[in-house]
């Protein structure tokens, strides 16, 4: 197995609730800290947060369903709407308040009502006048067993126009839609040391059968709203869009403005870890070249504080049958932590963890194709994918989530 020195693209640099405590990065990783990957990652040690949930946008609670622990506090602020409304604790059916709390009624922003949640249970709640239309609220209590899940998603690779264009895929799964925040990174690479980069990125998202979004330069649209998610473009010539998606398959399309190519970096970030849903099997298709060009996927495992199941796959040869050209005859594969050790590498699949990646369900349909299957503790991991003896090609890199 020939081994790639590669160092990878997720820099440790971890956020706890947004406060940035910088943590020394291993050196060969220091120059890539600046890169823009910032990582949400939640705390081993589980202290009360506050959760905000949005009141009237434009008549609903945003998130309606969210998942805390016990001692946590909601916050339900009061956008600005015509309407006024209350957030009241009891049946959705019948509209019957259960005493256990309530903010008042006719309540008009600016206002906040906070309730801390001490017992594990289901708690609804509801807007008195707009219940019937369906602005109805749930609290699930409960401490957190589930395993880690991924945060976020991010890939560099060169990306290059039409068919060789990079494509981000992720899924939203669950009962509730995700805010979550897309971003095509290109010209502010070059401050990190990376050469070629994409001078000017697009970015378009599309779900659901459709195009959702598309945006050029961040500011142009939702300048307020990126901002406010802390993790702005730090180029005023790079994308990003915000959105709320109900659960399904959603595709995050990079290109260079007016067919350029260079290197980008497509993210996807998990702006609401308290909601009832999550971020699953992200992916991403790009053209995979040699030395600093190959793909380097990110992904970031957090949220919950045990360790997760994932299978990480890197496809070449499959993707023809989807008539793609030029496609990857044989990738190798390398999955690091987040200080560029190698935690585990595989050539061809079968080589090692047969039976494993088997029983996963979803293993490679090539034999020359990559999997490797991890448990991993709640951290950032690169996959990095290259073609066997340097070849290139366009490739796949997938991250499922293992129940
Ligand atoms: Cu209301």
């Amino acid at each position: 197995m020939k081994t790639l020195n590669r160092t990878p693209l997720t820099a440790p640099n971890r956020m706890c609730k947004w406060n940035v405590q910088s943590r020394r990065a291993a050196g060969t990783l220091r120059r890539l800290i600046s890169v823009g990957v910032v990582v949400l990652v939640t705390c081993g040690a589980v202290s009360a947060e506050t959760i905000t949930v949005r009141v009237g946008v434009p008549s609903g609670f945003d998130p309606s369903v969210i998942r805390i622990n016990p001692g946590d506090t909601v916050r339900w602020v009061w956008q600005s709407t015509p309407n006024s409304h209350d957030v009241t604790s009891g049946n959705h059916d019948t509209g019957e308040p259960n005493g256990l709390f309530s903010s008042g009624l006719f309540r008009r922003a600016p206002f906040q009502y906070s309730h801390t949640f001490n017992d594990v249970g289901s708690f609804d709640y509801f807007c008195s006048p707009h219940r019937v239309m369906g602005m109805i609220g749930t609290v699930n209590v409960g401490t957190v067993t589930a395993a880690a899940q991924p945060l976020n998603v991010s890939t560099r690779l060169r990306v290059q126009s039409g068919q060789n264009a990079m494509i981000g895929g992720f899924i939203v799964t669950g009962d509730a839609s995700k805010r979550v925040i897309i971003r095509a990174i290109g010209p502010s690479l070059s401050t990190s040391g990376v050469s070629g980069v994409l001078a000017d990125t697009t970015v378009q998202l599309n779900g659901g059968g459709g195009t959702i979004g598309s945006n050029d330069n961040w500011k142009d649209s939702q300048q307020a709203e990126i901002q406010a998610s802390g993790v702005p473009p730090l180029d005023d010539r790079e994308s990003a869009i915000i959105a709320t998606l109900t659960p399904g398959n959603y595709t995050a399309i990079v290109e260079g403005k007016n067919g350029t190519s260079g290197v980008g970096l497509v993210e996807v970030y998990d702006l609401d870890q308290a909601v009832d849903s999550k971020l699953a099997n992200i992916s991403t298709r790009g053209v995979v070249e040699t030395g600093n060009n190959v793909m380097i996927g990110g992904f970031v495992l957090g949220k919950e504080t045990s360790a997760a199941r994932v299978i990480v796959r890197a496809i070449g040869p499959t993707l023809a049958e989807s008539g793609i050209s030029g496609a990857l005859a044989d990738p190798v594969l390398e999955l690091r932590d987040s200080n560029g050790e190698l935690v585990r590498s595989n050539n061809n699949w079968k080589e090692s963890q047969q039976a494993e990646i088997e029983a996963t369900g979803i293993p490679p349909r090539n034999d020359l194709e990559s999997a490797i299957v991890a448990t991993l503790p709640p951290a950032p991991y690169t996959a990095i994918v290259a073609g066997n003896g340097g070849t290139t090609g366009v490739g796949l890199v997938e991250v499922y989530q293992l129940p």
